[in-house]
């Protein structure tokens, strides 16, 4: 590489989360990382997504869960990885439901249907689903807006997961039940009425409830723990779908309802 600013030992990984950051906060797209000379290990990668997560919490942001990534095949093969990835949600990128989220604050957003889980205990490490199932206190529809900060939407694993798994909104439809059934629940995303996706939650590892221990086990890891009261998004059924503006975005997902919002 003939701009190689750094090699792998001597890594910046403050200035790295700087660069994620301010392309995220700017709404301006960046080069891929090792484009720019920065070849990083997925350790070094989820360093910066710490750092540039730490950055937002002192502008204020809370932590209020995480998000799982690449936990279906048709979010893989859509994207060119194979590995599951994660990266922390604050309440900076919740929009409310039934609400309007700006076009302007966003690269190329896209949009993808989910299952989100709400904690009612901690959880960390290696956990039994039976276990991950009584940590619970309900399950939601959910529609997760991803928005690249590189180039065209084209990144490495390494990439995406440093730039904090393309995170960049959420909404929650109305909390259900934990004990309703969502090993394979069909789900429809509706773009002004019209289906863009159909899938079924079990696209998600076979069964959302894994993603939730891939959760637990991906924050143990880590030397995290999921405190109660975090939300967990299980990542995406399908491919996701280029957002425009103006569009009305529903997701009905069987059994749970619906989740929905506006980009203005
Ligand atoms: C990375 C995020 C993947 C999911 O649900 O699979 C993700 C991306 O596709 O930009 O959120
Ligand atoms: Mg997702």
């Amino acid at each position: 590489m003939s701009n190689n600013k750094s090699n792998n030992s001597t890594i910046n990984i403050k200035e790295i989360a700087q660069l994620v950051d301010e392309a995220a906060v700017n709404a301006t797209a960046i080069s891929q990382l090792s484009a720019q000379g920065y070849p990083l290990t997925l350790a070094q990668a989820y360093q910066v997504q710490e750092q540039s997560v730490a950055n937002r919490l002192a502008r204020g942001e809370q932590q209020v869960g995480i998000k799982m990534g690449f936990t279906s095949r048709a979010k893989m093969i859509q994207m060119g990885v194979d590995d599951m990835i994660w990266g922390p949600l604050t309440d900076a990128m919740f929009i409310e439901e039934g609400g309007e989220t700006n076009w302007q604050e966003y690269v190329h957003p896209r949009v993808e249907p989910e299952i989100a889980f709400l904690l009612k205990k901690p959880l960390s490490g290696n956990v039994t689903l039976a276990e991950v199932m009584a940590s619970v206190e309900a399950v939601a529809p959910a529609l997760e807006i991803i928005d690249s900060r590189y180039d065209n939407f084209k990144f490495s694993l390494e990439d995406v997961v440093a730039d904090n798994c393309s995170s960049s909104g959420f909404t929650l439809g109305a909390w259900q039940s934990a004990q309703t059934d969502i090993a394979n629940l069909g789900m429809v995303m509706e773009f002004d009425g019209e289906a863009v996706e159909i899938g079924s939650s079990a696209a998600i590892l076979g069964n959302p409830w894994r993603s939730l221990a891939a959760a637990a086990r991906v924050a143990g890891e880590a030397g995290k723990i999921l405190p109660a009261g975090s939300i967990v998004l299980a990542g995406a059924s399908t491919a996701a779908y280029a957002l425009k503006p103006g569009v009305h975005v529903r997701l009905t997902c069987e059994k749970l309802g619906i989740a929905e919002f506006t980009v203005k």
